[in-house]
């Protein structure tokens, strides 16, 4: 590299040096010599005329006298001058040279007048002679021309000379300057992706106008790389290990830590044993394996009721317990602080006013007082357990949209990730809530803000617009307040694939004939199934309608369809979702009541918590999978069971108000609201030809493993670890300014 350099520098000195010298050789010193010769010619000439002229009438007359010693005798007077080297009247003087004769060559012609001899270069002119009219002869003049090449070389030495220094002198200022602007953008290259700054190639004096055009220079190639490495990680194909990699090469293994209401893992008493449980969650469900790929600690409330029981004195674990990777840190919470933060202003409040699902929000300031309390209690721990000051924290969901400005304010070198796992709703929905300006602020305290889709995103954006005053860059997704910047980016959440279960599940025929068996079915069964916690927004009241349009509109699939709904209990505490419980239960009686008959029952209710491995197997023994959110950030549920179908069989029928509708084009669209349109398409489903639903799995399949759920992580992760490294840069452009800006006196 070095000896690469050196040559480099060297091409750099010689070859302007190598351009002077073969202009001269070949074009310079020939021109000049070209151009000395014609000036003293026609110097010659005119001279030569002058002498004849002078000497025309005296000669005219000793030549009609005959006076031959005479003329003899003024040419030898005439021949003093020095420069006059002969003379001839046809008669020639004793130096005109015989081989010249009486016929001088024409000097009228360009350069005819100049004769070479042995002797040297003659200039040569012939004047006629008269007496009167009569024309008597010619006098000849010579000129010794050898003066005129002393002198061309002379001036040919001087201007070689001048050319070769000035070659020189050319060449190495050439060198200079381009050894110092090297050494200035190498540096300033290198110290920008080490993070350190920039370094002006021409030392610290320089003003800091200097520097502007450098850094946009360097910001722009940092941009360049963005892209490079954008494009990089969009055709990757994202795996755990691929997650490590990016955090050990773009974060440098940098600490990670995850804060989410949810805890991964439950300590459940149940008699004298403690039982651990896998809450139903779509959150816990993404990120547990992406946790396991990064380690790091995650943050959550303990709820369960032997919670206590399994930490150590710092409240911690290590989880998961088969094969502990990462640290579970536990908060309590108080049944007030719980049912003011969680219960009421999260699920009673935010919940619905962030879903368009026809529930009114409820809205109390004692529920807000503890909203603000558990996160800035949160905030306490998040600082307890960063062990740098520039930690990455993930925080997660509508539980927390005050933390982020918290953590901001106490760690104001960490990277935050706010990942909301909800939809946002229109500026004119979300402006119902009280406290709108404080959650959006507390929001604005993240790097980055991440939603499911687009549309979200752009939702957030306008409800920023109407109700702040932040400076908002719709091209970049940056929204600057209080001097924060925060990047709003749509990050499709996916599952882990290939699935957790994948190597030891039971195959496709054996987990039919387990489930039917279970749920004391018929093997020619077309089975339908549904999985969701029982929450009012998944649409389950709109699903079992269909199914009941369906049993009307075919009746022939009375005794033949059987529909299974696994529905884990969630937020029974709270009014609206008892309600919700015991309409969906009524609305299963009466159907069943309806369509049933002696050990047929269409729909099979299952409110309770099921392991994952077991509704693994409902995905796989079923024909049909409905999907009927009323509105739903995602759904992971469509996705978990087109990653169970390595059969490729089975078919999904997907509410168009999920963002996973966005993704799955080759799911069968509803609109739940529609009972005509779902029941149809739970026809279709069920007659749909296996070819045709090999095509369509096979294509779904193929779109959940490339943006499976380490895609997701690892597009945060790298877009916070591009955003740590431009802010890096960008305060040591500042520093570096002002380093270099003078106080004023
Ligand atoms: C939120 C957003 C977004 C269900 N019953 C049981 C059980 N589950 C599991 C499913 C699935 C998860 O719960 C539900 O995921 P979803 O995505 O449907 O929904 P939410 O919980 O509402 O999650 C949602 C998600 O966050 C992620 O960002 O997709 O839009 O609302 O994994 O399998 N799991 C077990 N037993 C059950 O009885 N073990």
């Amino acid at each position: 590299m070095g000896r690469l350099r050196s040559i480099r520098l060297s091409l750099r000195f010689i070859a302007p040096l190598a351009i002077t010298l073969a202009l001269l050789a070949y074009g310079l010193v020939p021109l000049v010599d070209r151009l000395t010769l014609r000036w003293w010619v026609n110097d010659l000439d005119t001279r030569s005329q002058l002498i004849a002229n002078t000497m025309h009438d005296q000669l005219a007359d000793l030549v009609a006298q005959g006076a031959g010693p005479k003329i003899n005798s003024l040419f030898m007077r005439a021949i003093q001058d020095e420069r006059l080297y002969a003379l001839a009247y046809c008669d020639e003087t004793p130096t005109y040279p015989s081989s010249l004769g009486c016929r001088p060559p024409d000097p009228t012609g360009e350069g005819h007048s100049v004769v070479r001899l042995r002797q040297g270069p003659l200039h040569v002119v012939q004047h006629p002679v008269f007496q009167g009219t009569e024309r008597l002869g010619s006098l000849i003049l010579v000129h010794d021309m050898s003066f005129v090449e002393r002198r061309s070389a002379d001036t040919r030495r001087y201007l070689i000379g001048m050319f070769v220094v000035l070659g020189i002198v050319i060449s190495l200022v050439t060198v200079f300057i381009a050894h110092l602007s090297w050494r200035g953008w190498v540096s300033g290259v290198r110290a920008l992706l080490r993070g350190e700054g920039i370094v002006q190639p021409f030392g610290p004096a320089s003003s800091s106008e200097d520097v502007h055009p450098l850094a946009s220079d360097l910001r722009a190639l940092l941009r360049d790389l963005d892209m490079t490495r954008r494009s990089r990680d969009q055709t990757a194909n994202w795996s755990p290990e691929m997650l490590r990699g990016v955090l050990r090469e773009q974060l440098l293994g940098d600490e990670v830590l995850v804060v989410s209401n949810r805890e991964p893992f439950i300590h459940v008493r149940a008699d004298k044993e403690i039982e651990l449980l896998r809450p139903a969650s779509g959150l816990v469900t993404a990120l547990e394996p992406v946790m396991r790929a990064c380690s790091g600690t995650w943050i959550a409330h303990g709820s369960g009721s032997a919670d206590h029981s399994t930490v150590d004195r710092h409240d911690r674990l290590r989880v998961p317990p088969e094969k502990p990777t990462y640290t579970l840190r536990r908060v309590w919470l108080s049944p007030e602080e719980e049912k003011g933060y969680y219960a009421g202003f999260a699920n009673e409040g935010l919940w619905p006013l962030c879903h368009i699902a026809h529930v009114r929000p409820i809205f109390r300031t004692a529920d807000w007082e503890q909203y603000v309390r558990v996160n800035r209690r949160f905030a306490d721990v998040v600082c307890e357990e960063a062990r740098t000051e520039d930690p990455v924290v993930l925080v997660q969901d509508y539980h927390f949209a005050l933390l982020p400005r918290m953590i901001r304010e106490r760690l104001p070198g960490a990277t935050i990730i706010t990942f909301w796992h909800i939809p946002w709703p229109n500026p004119e929905s979300f402006g119902i809530c009280p406290w709108r300006e404080e959650l959006i602020a507390g929001l604005l305290g993240s790097t980055i803000l991440g939603f499911h889709t687009r549309f979200h995103c752009q939702n957030f954006v306008e409800t920023v617009d109407r109700f702040l005053e932040a400076r908002i860059e719709r091209e970049s997704s940056t929204i600057s307040y209080g001097g924060d910047l925060t990047r709003v980016e749509p990050y499709p959440i996916s599952i882990q694939w290939p699935s957790e279960w994948a190597n030891d599940q039971l195959p496709v025929a054996l987990c039919r004939a387990k489930v039917l068996r279970v749920e004391q079915l018929q093997d020619d069964v077309l089975l339908g199934v549904g999985v969701d916690r029982l929450d009012y927004t998944k649409g389950i009241v709109e699903r079992f309608l269909a199914v009941e349009r369906l049993l009307e509109l075919h009746p022939e699939y009375v005794g033949r369809f059987v529909f299974v709904q696994i529905a884990a209990p969630s937020r029974s505490s709270l009014e609206e979702y008892q309600h919700f419980e015991s309409r969906v239960r009524t609305l299963a009686a009466r159907i069943n009541a309806r369509f049933g008959r002696d050990g047929y029952q269409p729909i099979h209710l299952k409110v309770e918590h099921h392991p994952p491995q077991i509704v693994n197997e409902y995905y796989r023994a079923a024909n049909v999978c409905v999907v009927t959110s009323l509105h739903d950030g995602m759904n992971l549920v469509a996705k978990e069971f087109i990653a169970s179908r390595d059969d490729e069989q089975g078919v999904l029928v997907l509410s168009q108000f999920t963002g996973a509708a966005r993704e799955l084009h080759d799911a069968l669209l509803v609109n739940p609201y529609h009972g005509e349109q779902c029941a149809e398409a739970l026809y279709r489903a069920l007659i749909m030809p296996a070819d045709e639903q090999r095509v369509r799995m096979r294509s779904m399949r193929r779109l959940v493993q490339e943006f499976n759920v380490y895609r997701w992580a690892g597009a945060m992760l790298l877009d916070a670890a591009r955003l740590r490294n431009r802010r890096r840069v960008s305060q040591r452009i500042v520093e570096h300014q002002r380093e270099a800006t003078p106080l004023p006196e």
